[in-house]
C-alpha cells in the first residue's frame, strides 16, 4: 500500500476543509473509531514481526501527519472565525448612552468611606498596601510560625513557587502586612486603619474566597487596653449611630496580639431581627461576636523595627462585609459579589451622598 499517497490525499482534503464542521467530519473519517487510519493501525496486530517492523513506522507517521494537519487547520479556521466575528461585531463607544446611567455606590465602598470618616475624626490615617504579598509580611512578621494552621494550603492562595525555594508569593490573608510595612516605613508613633480586600480559600453561605477587612493599628508610648476599648466603643457608636452600644471584651488568642480580646456587642431582638444596642445580659438580649483585637505582641513590634520596651500598641480587625450586612440589613453575603444590577440598585448608595460625621455617616440612598 502507498502510504505516502494516502497521506497526501488526506492532507489535501484537510487543507481544503472550509469550516469546523467539515473538518470534524474528516477527523472522524480518518481518526475516528471506524476511521481509515485507525483501521490501518488495527491491521498491525495481524502482521508478522518483520512485516510490522517494515510497515508500522509508516502507519504511525501517517497518523501523526493527519493528526497534526487536523490541529493546524482547526486553529486556522478558529482564528478566521474569530476575525470574521470581530469584523462584524463592532461597538461605537462614541455613541451617547440610550439610557441614563444609574450607577450606585456598593455598600462595601460606602462602609469603607464611613470607616475612613469616623477614624479620621479620631486622628487615624488610611493606609493601603499590595494584595500580592510575601510570606514574611503576611505571616512571619506577625508571629505566625511555619506550623500555624493559617499557613496551610487550604486557607492561603499561593502562587506557583517559581524558583523552587519555597518562597512562593501569596494573596494576603489579612490586611496586617500593611501595618507591618507602615511600622518599617514610617516608624512610631502610628495611628492607621488598613481597609481592603483579603483572600482565603474558603467558600460557603457566610464565607467568600475574597472578602473585605479593616484593621486598625495604634503605636505610641504608654498605650493600654483602655485606649483600645474607648476607640472601639467610639467607633461602633458612630458607625451604628446609636449611643447605647455596649461592648463585652472576652479573652482570646491571636499570634499577633498579647493579650488578645474578642469583642462582643450587645443586641436586642426586634421584630425577629437582631438590632445592636443595650446590654446583651438584659432579658431578651444577647451578645454578638464582632471584632478581634488586642495589644500588639512584643515580637510583632520588634519585627516592625521598633523597640518593644519603648513602644506599645493595640490592633483590631473586623470584616467590612459583615459590618455592611449588620448596618444595612442584607442577609446573603454571596449577593455582594454577584454584580446583579437589581441588587446594586436596591442596596447601593447615591454617589452624591458622601458620608460625613455632620450629616450622619450613613445617610440612606
Ligand atoms: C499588626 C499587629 C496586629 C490585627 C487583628 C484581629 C485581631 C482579628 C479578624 C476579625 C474578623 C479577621 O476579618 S476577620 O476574620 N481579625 O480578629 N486582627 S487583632 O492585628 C494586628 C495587625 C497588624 C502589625
Amino acid at each position: 500500500m502507498d502510504y505516502a499517497a494516502s497521506r497526501d490525499e488526506a492532507l489535501a482534503r484537510i487543507a481544503a476543509a472550509q469550516d469546523l464542521g467539515a473538518l470534524e467530519t474528516l477527523r472522524v473519517e480518518f481518526l475516528g473509531k471506524q476511521g481509515s487510519v485507525s483501521g490501518l493501525l488495527k491491521t498491525l496486530g495481524g502482521m508478522s514481526a518483520d512485516e510490522r517492523q517494515a510497515v508500522g513506522p509508516q502507519i504511525h507517521a501517517l497518523r501523526e501527519s493527519v493528526s497534526e494537519a487536523l490541529t493546524t487547520r482547526k486553529a486556522a479556521l478558529e482564528s478566521a472565525a474569530l476575525d470574521a466575528q470581530l469584523a462584524v461585531e463592532t461597538i461605537d463607544l462614541t455613541l451617547p448612552a440610550s439610557e441614563t446611567p444609574r450607577g450606585s455606590i456598593h455598600p462595601v465602598s460606602q462602609v469603607m468611606d464611613e470607616l475612613a470618616e469616623i477614624f479620621a475624626d479620631m486622628g487615624f490615617a488610611v493606609a493601603t498596601g499590595p494584595e500580592i504579598e510575601d510570606d514574611w509580611h503576611n505571616f512571619t512578621a506577625l508571629n505566625i510560625p511555619e506550623s500555624h494552621p493559617a499557613r496551610a494550603m487550604h486557607d492561603t492562595f499561593y502562587f506557583p513557587d517559581k524558583d523552587g525555594e519555597g518562597r512562593a508569593m501569596l494573596l494576603r490573608t489579612h490586611t496586617s502586612p500593611v501595618q507591618i510595612r507602615a511600622m518599617l516605613g514610617q516608624g512610631a508613633p502610628i495611628r492607621i486603619i488598613a481597609p481592603g480586600r483579603v483572600y482565603r480559600s474558603d467558600s460557603d453561605a457566610t464565607h467568600t474566597p475574597m472578602f473585605h477587612q479593616v484593621e486598625g493599628l495604634v503605636i505610641d508610648r504608654g498605650i493600654t487596653l483602655g485606649h483600645l476599648k474607648w476607640t472601639l466603643e467610639t467607633f461602633l457608636k458612630a458607625f451604628f449611630e446609636r449611643d447605647d452600644i455596649v461592648l463585652r471584651l472576652r479573652p482570646s488568642y491571636f499570634p499577633f496580639t498579647e493579650p488578645s480580646v474578642e469583642v462582643d456587642v450587645g443586641f436586642a431582638i426586634v421584630n425577629g431581627k437582631r438590632v445592636l444596642g443595650g446590654s446583651g445580659d438584659a432579658p431578651g438580649h444577647g451578645w454578638m461576636e464582632l471584632l478581634g483585637s488586642g495589644m500588639v505582641n512584643r515580637k510583632v513590634i520588634a519585627a516592625g523595627g521598633l523597640d518593644p520596651d519603648e513602644w506599645q500598641g493595640f490592633a483590631f480587625g473586623v470584616g467590612v462585609d459583615r459590618l455592611a450586612m449588620l448596618k444595612y440589613g442584607m442577609d446573603d453575603l454571596r449577593a455582594f459579589f454577584d454584580g446583579d444590577v437589581r441588587w446594586a440598585a436596591h442596596y447601593g448608595f447615591n454617589p452624591h451622598d458622601v458620608p460625613t460625621l455632620s450629616g450622619g455617616v450613613g445617610t440612606a440612598a
